[in-house]
């Protein structure tokens, strides 16, 4: 063969000499050209051929991934030495066409990746370099692997128990979303490695009973009792709020949240998932509120300090939700100002291609749940759930890349749903070929399972006693429950402050006190070049508060925040021009008029013994709500 066709073209630099040369010709040059689109194409547009639905149907081969539509044919790929192509080629990647299959490989697998949007050439470059070398890839350890497949056995089983013991019973399964758990068990174990101090978790309805259960650790005991004491058992065919009322509030299961402490040598990190409204995506200003209270340190007069080891937030949503609630992109607006980032958010879609009973189609006028992620340069992974390990590796590369880079990232974790929205909805009577092909669709733990068998890792028997296993723990606990109690839910009372009225604090402060604070207000750094117009207006009033004793409603509120400063108490102010304030009553941030810099007189109080937060907000109401809620 070696004699019959020689060596390949490549290797013996014909197309570099004829370059050298000079004789290289234009067709040669148009086949580079040709060849480099091709491969910048399949980087930039691979994802849509990527093999991540488990079900709902293989993509449609996309033109843009065609080599026809470049031109170049096989032949004058295999011709091309590869380096010509990516500088960066392993060494067994040798011609051109090697370059197009290894990327092709990369890029339409079993994860998918959109980074094209990302404008940071930094970040796109170490992006490009981890998906291409895949060095962000964990080499799962035999047991290792096998203990995936134990997790996923669990989650599964603990399903499937739920719906034996408490017959027409809305849990909000999981199911066709497993991985969701060695996805959240990954970001767990690399934020303790990391010695973040708290995970900060929002998440809807769907999966939470088995979130709660192994990832929060609820005692399982606890879950089953709140079935039993649900009253909306027969009724309620939709997710609502009428349920289980614990005292003031009234809420139902499956919007509790929980927090938990796990521990690995030193580090300890905190994991808490907030309550949940009805209202879906309501909760993403809030987590990010959370997180941004938990990084700040609020204990020093100026500006709080913020400390992103502090905390990190973890964003769970629905595809339709995501998409398509307007409080979605008011929260990612937030992500990159510094009155409200929080140094990278964590956004998991969890993906079942339907919202109650829309389609997709129906839902979206944008191909992905996740598009709009794109407009914030928002890296986006996309995963297939049947396949966990590939689950774990996207979301260990979308931990590193929002660690380092301090920026969100966003995993789109596609897999399916086994039942209707809950599990009394009939979803075959409104996507009949979806769920036929669902019905026939195996489980991730046999897809997973099967594939552990290849590997010789685990037999039949090994995963039938890992599932035995399961229920047995399960009915063990069902059964030592002793009596039918909610004991350890706590009723939520009114705060003193609702119940009661405001009215009974007092507040007032000694004039002299305030005429101190006032002469505070008035200093000014020794270089400050001030505004002489609102000098005048510091003046006036100065005047009328010492010799009137009076004050406007700009010094009355400057007034007030000095005191409860002095107090000790931390400010954080911000909304639509905080700083100035909307009618211009507040200039509390002034500006150099030589320099454009700033300085608050709230940071010059000699006596105040915390932190003075004022920011702009963007143009929102509910998400910078959320967000100071
Ligand atoms: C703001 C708001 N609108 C509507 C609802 C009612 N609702 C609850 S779940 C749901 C479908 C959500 O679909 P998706 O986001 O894809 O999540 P999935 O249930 O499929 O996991 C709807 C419409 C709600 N709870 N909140």
């Amino acid at each position: 063969m070696f004699d019959q066709y020689g060596a390949p073209k490549w290797m013996d630099r014909t197309v570099e000499k004829q370059y050298v040369a000079g004789e290289m010709s234009i067709d040669h040059v148009k086949k580079l050209t040709s060849a480099m689109k091709y491969v910048d194409a399949i980087r930039r547009f691979g994802h849509l051929e990527a093999d991540v639905y488990a079900v709902g149907g293989i993509p449609e081969k996309s033109n843009l991934l065609n080599a026809e539509t470049y031109d170049i044919s096989e032949e004058d790929l295999r011709n091309m030495p590869a380096t010509w192509l990516w500088d960066k080629a392993p060494s067994h990647v040798a011609t051109g066409l090697d370059v197009v299959q290894f990327l092709r490989k990369r890029y339409t697998g079993k994860i998918a990746f959109e980074y094209d949007h990302v404008k940071s050439e930094d970040e796109r470059n170490w992006l490009l370099e981890q998906i291409e070398t895949g060095r962000f890839e964990i080499k799962l350890s035999k047991e290792e692997m096998v203990q995936l497949l134990d997790r996923i056995i669990h989650v599964e089983g603990f399903e499937q128990f739920l719906q034996k013991k408490f017959v027409g019973q809305k849990r909000f399964s999981i199911e066709g979303l497993e991985s969701m758990i060695p996805v959240l068990d990954r970001i767990v174990k690399l934020a303790n490695q990391d010695q973040i101090e708290n995970i900060m978790m929002g998440m809807a309805h769907r999966g939470r009973l088995s979130v709660l259960a192994y990832v929060l650790g609820k005692p399982i005991d606890k879950i089953f009792s709140e079935f039993n004491h649900a009253p909306d058992k027969e009724l309620m065919p939709s997710e609502g709020s009428i349920g289980i009322n614990y005292g003031w509030t009234g809420d139902v299961k499956y919007h509790f949240g929980a927090t938990r402490e796990v521990k690995n040598g030193e580090a300890s990190t905190r994991i808490k998932l907030a309550h949940n409204p009805s209202h879906l995506e309501f909760v993403n200003p809030v987590v990010a509120g959370f997180t941004r209270a938990a990084q700040d340190d609020r204990t020093e007069r100026g500006y709080s300090i913020q400390d992103y080891n502090k905390a990190m937030s973890v964003l769970i949503h629905g595809d339709a939700a995501f998409i398509g609630e307007g409080i979605v992109p008011e929260t990612l607006n937030l992500s990159g100002l510094k009155g409200y980032r929080v140094g990278g958010t964590l956004h998991i879609i969890a993906n079942n291609l339907i919202g109650y009973t829309t389609d997709r189609e129906e839902a979206r006028s944008t191909r992905y749940a996740s598009d709009l992620a794109k407009g914030y340069e928002i890296p986006i992974i996309r995963v297939n759930a049947d396949d966990p390990i590939a689950c774990v590796n996207a979301i260990q590369l979308a931990y590193e890349y929002s660690h380092r880079f301090k920026k969100d990232c966003l995993l789109d974790l596609v897999g399916y749903r086994r039942y209707g929205h809950n599990e009394m909805d009939e979803p075959r009577a409104t996507q009949p070929l979806m769920y036929r092909e669902i019905d026939n669709h195996p489980t991730v733990t046999t897809i997973y399972g099967e594939k552990l068998k290849q590997k010789n890792l685990v037999n039949d028997d090994d995963i039938n006693k890992m599932k035995e296993n399961v229920q047995t723990e399960l009915e063990a606990v069902y059964e030592g429950m002793k009596e039918d109690t909610l004991a350890g839910i706590s009723e939520v009372k009114m705060p003193d402050v609702l119940a009661n009225s405001i009215d009974h604090y007092e507040t007032a402060v000694p004039i002299e006190e305030l005429k101190k604070l006032n002469d505070d207000l008035l200093n000014r750094p020794e270089d400050f070049n001030a505004f002489k117009r609102l000098n005048r207006v510091f003046n006036r009033r100065k005047k009328l508060f010492e010799e009137g004793q009076k004050a406007d409603w700009g010094e009355g509120e400057a007034l007030a925040f000095a005191s409860i400063l002095k107090d000790g108490i931390p400010i954080r102010l911000t909304g639509q021009d905080s700083e100035r304030g909307t009618f211009a009553h507040r200039h509390v941030v002034l500006y150099d008029t030589e320099t454009g810099g700033t300085y608050c007189p709230m940071h010059g109080l000699k006596d105040a013994k915390a932190s003075f937060d004022i920011h702009n907000s963007p143009l929102s109401v509910a998400a910078v709500l959320g967000f100071e809620y």
